[in-house]
Parts: C-alpha cells; sequence; structure tokens
C-alpha cells in the first residue's frame, strides 16, 4: 500500500543519521489499558528502545494522518479518549479511516504495513492476534499479513484466549519463521510457556541479530516473529490463567461478542478476573519486548 506520511521529527533526526528505528503498535493504548497505565507503558516502551539505542515510532491515524512518530501529546489524547471513539485499524481500515479524516489506533497487522510503507522492519508488541478459540474461522488478520508483509514483530507469544495450535498451524502455512528468544517453546504472554514446541530458538540478542541479517538478505516477503518470554517475577501460572480465560471466553459467547470487539473484551474480563495481576504482566512484557526490539534492532545493523 502507498500512504502519504507523517514523520515525527525524532523519526526523521533517526533516519538522516541512519539510526536504527523500532516501530510500534497503539491499539494496546486505546484498546488494551485504561488510562494512566496505557500512557505510562506506551512512555515506557519508547524510553526502553531508545536506552537500547534504537528510536521508537509510535504508529497511529491522526484525524486521517497516518503518523510515523507519534509526539507524547498525541500518544495522551489517544490515552484519554473514551473507549471506541477511536477505531481500532487492521488491514481493512485504512481506506476508511483515512477517507473519512477518522483517527485509528492501529492493530499488529496495520503496524505491520505503516512500519513497511515508512521503512521500518521491526517492531515491538505484547502479544499478537490469532485463531480465536470455538471459532476456527476467526482469524486474526495479523497471521495473514505475517504472511505477506516482511516486518520483525517481537511479541510475548500470543495469549491463551487464542487457540494456539491452530494459531501456531496458520502461521506455518503463510511460511512465518517463528523464533523463541530464550524458550523452546512458545510463551503464552501472561504465562512463559505453552507447551507447544518452536520450530527455531535463539540463546540471546547476537544470535536473533544474526537471524535479522539474513532475513534481511534473503529479501524475504513475509514477517518474521520473535516470541520472547513474559519476565518471571510477574509471569501468572498456566492453571490460574485457564481457568480465568474459560470464563472470559464463555462470558464473550453469552454477550454476543463477535468480530473485532472479541479481543478488547476478553482483555478486559481477563484483566477484572485477575484482579490487576494481569495487568502487570501486560505492563512487564510489553517493556520488556520493546528493549529487546530496541536492542536486536541495534545489533542487527552492526
Ligand atoms: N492481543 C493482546 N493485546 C492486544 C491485542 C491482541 O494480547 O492489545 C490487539 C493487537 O493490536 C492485535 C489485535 O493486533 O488486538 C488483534 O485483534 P483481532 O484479533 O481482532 O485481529
Ligand atoms: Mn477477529
Amino acid at each position: 500500500m502507498k500512504f502519504d506520511l507523517q514523520f515525527g521529527a525524532h523519526v526523521l533526526d533517526a533516519k538522516m543519521s541512519g539510526q536504527p528505528i523500532v516501530a510500534l503498535e497503539t491499539t494496546v493504548v486505546t484498546h488494551g489499558m485504561d488510562y494512566p497505565h496505557n500512557l505510562e507503558t506506551a512512555l515506557a516502551m519508547e524510553a526502553a528502545v531508545r536506552e537500547a539505542g534504537a528510536c521508537p515510532a509510535s504508529l497511529g491515524i491522526i484525524d486521517g494522518q497516518p503518523v510515523i512518530g507519534m509526539s507524547e501529546a498525541e500518544l495522551k489524547a489517544f490515552a484519554q479518549a473514551p473507549r471506541g471513539s477511536i477505531a481500532k485499524c487492521s488491514r481493512r481500515d485504512f481506506a476508511a479511516l483515512i477517507g473519512l479524516g477518522k483517527s485509528g489506533s492501529l492493530t499488529v497487522a496495520a503496524t505491520m504495513i505503516l512500519a513497511q510503507a515508512a521503512q521500518i522492519d521491526i517492531f515491538a508488541t505484547g502479544g499478537i492476534g490469532g485463531v480465536h478459540r470455538g471459532h476456527p474461522f476467526d482469524v486474526s488478520a495479523d497471521l495473514l499479513e505475517l504472511g505477506k508483509t516482511p516486518v520483525t514483530v517481537v511479541c510475548a507469544g500470543a495469549k491463551s484466549i487464542l487457540d494456539l495450535p491452530l494459531t501456531m498451524e496458520v502461521l506455518e502455512t503463510q511460511g512465518v519463521p517463528v523464533v523463541g528468544f530464550g524458550c523452546e517453546n512458545l510463551p503464552a504472554f501472561y504465562t512463559r510457556d505453552s507447551g507447544i514446541g518452536l520450530p527455531h530458538s535463539v540463546a540471546d540478542t547476537s544470535e536473533a541479530a544474526s537471524i535479522v541479517r539474513t532475513w534481511r538478505d534473503l529479501k524475504s516477503e513475509n514477517g518474521m516473529l520473535f516470541a520472547v518470554p513474559v519476565p518471571e517475577d510477574r509471569a501468572l501460572s498456566n492453571d490460574e490463567m485457564e481457568k480465568v480465560i474459560e470464563t472470559a471466553i464463555a462470558d464473550a459467547d453469552d454477550n454476543g461478542i463477535h468480530g473485532a470487539a472479541v479481543t478488547p473484551f476478553v482483555l478486559g474480563k481477563v484483566v477484572e478476573l485477575t484482579q490487576g495481576k494481569s495487568l502487570e504482566a501486560n505492563i512487564a512484557l510489553l517493556i520488556n519486548n520493546a528493549k529487546t526490539a530496541g536492542e536486536i534492532a541495534v545489533a542487527a545493523q552492526k
């Protein structure tokens, strides 16, 4: 896709000086967390990328304008906007939002698309979308985007609100490498180990960077995933999460929630049911992923 992009000054500076840039998504700001945690976390992620020596670029659509590198004031406006007033933008939504001059926060799929348009090829997020449990035809556009847009995504796996084995199957079909970062099994967002084996894993940043360089040299036409487990001191247990998730999904079904509303609804229920413990895990893994993506981006440039 071709966009008329507006760059933040910090991102332009980074481009001029050849500093590596890490894109950040914003659906987590508008739909994933409440104020002020959402703003604090978005800013902490930016700080973690900077500390690693890279430049953060939070991506969004503001009044119809795609922005690469939102300012703190712009992030604050997203963070404080009433729920529902800023659209969750995935691939299907670009033309409508831009055409009507509306604002949108970007999902993983949409962040990949705008990042590619801005020639940024690495990005950090919390968890990717996937195949929904009990709804095998509700496949997140994130998975299809990973199959066709060459951006490396650093995440904490996917939440077990999803059908993780089916999610892995779709990624395999799409030709997406999933690389464990310091783990042999797929992490499941709040928990460190889903029990699902990964095809590849790396021990550290330098091995990860080596794969990124090769993926660039190969001119890969698909995305790549690095899966980083949530930091140990904030991880939740599998047993505890399984009960909570079953309740949350049943609740969504009972309330007739479907389509793009499913993920935000279930995530909100999970936070409610874990009394904030999941929020702490969520914040910790987002910051950790931003740091990891920054370090990989810097190492891959050498
Ligand atoms: N998973 C999370 N937190 C999130 C999302 C997913 O743990 O905030 C968001 C991401 O922006 C992701 C999107 O790209 O939800 C997927 O939505 P859907 O399943 O409707 O494609
Ligand atoms: Mn969906």
